[in-house]
């Protein structure tokens, strides 16, 4: 089945990263994603720019930038200066006056426009933005923390999002508490993504190889 995972580099090991960047691609990871927080939209600060500088610099595998801050449209400009075309930007439409703006400052960049949608957040609030980004990450917990209970009610979201494919052209990803529970449920349905982070992949007294090999070889 033709899905990509992507690993949530908040739940990395920060005595060696570099090492924790290496052994993730020798080990099949498709993408890097990086959890961008301010202390203010959420309540916590994860990853800041110069960690996705490095991990930029230490990697050649797209990163997948998940921005978690108020008025991402203020700070936009340093993000895309440091990424690569093919790279890819996820800001919370409820973080912005104007999402459409600052999602073109992406799209003008050569970068992949997405938003992410808070459990909270219905589909249709953000209805008129699936016509312009290329992927949308769906929350399964409250944006902030690793390491939370999945919430079940999300996964109605899903299912609506995926009808709207029909007619409009995106990506859809899975973000928080991704489990295999998840990946069988929701691969088969078509959804692109998925990231892993503490539930998956982090953590494990086991190699990230072996890890991602045996999500890859899951029996739907
Ligand atoms: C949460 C963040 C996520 C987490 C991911 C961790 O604010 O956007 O990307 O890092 O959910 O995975 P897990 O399996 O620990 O929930
Ligand atoms: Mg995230």
């Amino acid at each position: 089945m033709n899905f990509k995972l992507t690993a949530s580099m908040m739940c990395a090991n920060y005595g060696n990263l570099e090492q924790e960047v290496k052994a993730l691609e020798t080990g099949g990871i498709d993408s890097f994603h990086i959890d961008i927080m301010d202390g203010r939209y959420v309540p916590n600060f994860a990853m800041s720019l110069n960690d996705m500088k490095y991990i930029a610099s230490a990697t050649d595998k797209p990163l997948d930038v998940h921005l978690m801050i108020e008025h991402p449209n203020n700070h936009i400009g340093l993000f895309i200066k440091n990424l690569r075309p093919g790279d890819t930007i996820y800001i919370h439409p409820e973080a912005e006056y104007h999402p459409s703006t600052t999602l073109q400052k992406v799209i003008d960049a050569g970068m992949i426009p997405g938003i992410a949608i808070n459990p909270g957040t219905s589909v249709e609030t953000v209805y008129e933005m699936l016509r312009i980004v290329k992927r949308v990450l769906v929350m399964s917990v409250n944006p902030g923390n690793a390491g939370q209970m999945y919430l079940p009610y999300v996964g109605h979201k899903i299912n609506k999002l995926l009808a709207l494919r029909e007619e409009m052209d995106f990506e859809l990803w899975w973000d928080g508490a991704c489990g295999k529970e998840r990946i069988i449920e929701n691969a088969p349905k078509g959804m692109d993504g998925f990231v892993l982070g503490t539930t998956l992949l982090f953590g494990k007294d086991r190699s990230y190889g072996d890890i991602l090999k045996d999500i890859r070889e899951l029996k739907f």
